[in-house]
């Protein structure tokens, strides 16, 4: 729902970009906060998981295998890694300030998902974090992707595990999602995106409110 309040003033964007493993998401975000900040656009760059935090660190050793944990509970340790930067992310936004999400909650449902559990049971943590006002769904066949850079040694990347995740991401789909072919080379695939973000920076800009998952 909406969060009452904020209508007048003038905020930032946040801004998603969701995809499988290797289909470019980290490259275009650099890109993406450089491009906000050339034209004069107060922009962060943020990635779920934040490693940097003591939840992030057990996420980190969970996923080069290094620690094991049990499915539902690693899920909860990635929303909580959500949860605890949810405060400090509206703040930014209404201070005018737009973020550049690496992966968010649709990560988070759509992996735990693919390893077979219930999707409400996953989403049901993630109600109440801030929605996105825009997601970028960078498309590409999980064959594809895989070719790319050479999957390195962390827990999901595997060929058989992204296909299912690509199948849950669709499941995911609402009408906050732009969909971009990631097959692209990398310039046109940050031309498109430019394009996208302007018109939805320009919407925040204006006082669209902003709103919470998952309703
Ligand atoms: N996860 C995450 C959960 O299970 N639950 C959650 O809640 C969350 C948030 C870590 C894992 O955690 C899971 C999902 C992940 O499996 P991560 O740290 O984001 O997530 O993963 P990384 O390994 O850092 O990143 P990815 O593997 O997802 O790669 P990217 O960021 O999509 O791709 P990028 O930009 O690094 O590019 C990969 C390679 O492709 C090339 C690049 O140069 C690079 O070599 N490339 C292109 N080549 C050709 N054409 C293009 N258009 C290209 N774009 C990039
Ligand atoms: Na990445």
């Amino acid at each position: 729902g909406c969060i009452e309040g904020d209508k007048k003033e003038s905020r930032g964007a946040l801004i998603v970009l969701e995809g499988l493993d290797r289909s470019g998401k980290t490259s275009q975000c650099n890109r993406l906060a450089s491009f906000l900040e050339g034209q004069g656009t107060s922009a962060e760059l943020w990635r779920f998981p934040d490693r940097t935090t003591n939840v992030g660190q057990m996420i980190s050793a969970y996923l080069s295998n290094t620690s094991q944990l049990d499915d539902h509970t690693i899920h909860l340790l990635f929303s909580a890694n959500r949860w605890e930067k949810r405060s400090l992310m509206e703040t930014k936004l209404k201070a005018g300030t737009t973020l550049v999400v690496d992966r968010y909650s649709y990560s988070g449902v759509a992996f735990s998902s693919a390893k077979g559990l219930d999707i409400e049971w996953c989403k049901a943590p993630e109600i109440g974090l801030l929605a996105p006002d825009v997601v970028v769904y960078l498309g590409i066949s999980p064959e594809k992707a895989a070719e790319r850079g050479g999957y390195g040694g962390e827990r999901y990347e595997k060929l058989e595990f992204q296909k299912k995740v690509a199948d849950y991401y669709k499941v995911l789909r609402d009408d906050t999602w732009k969909v971009v072919d990631a097959n692209q080379s990398i310039e046109d695939v940050e031309k498109q995106l430019q394009e996208i973000v302007t018109d939805c920076v320009a919407e925040c800009r204006k006082g669209k409110p902003l709103s919470t998952l998952w309703s």
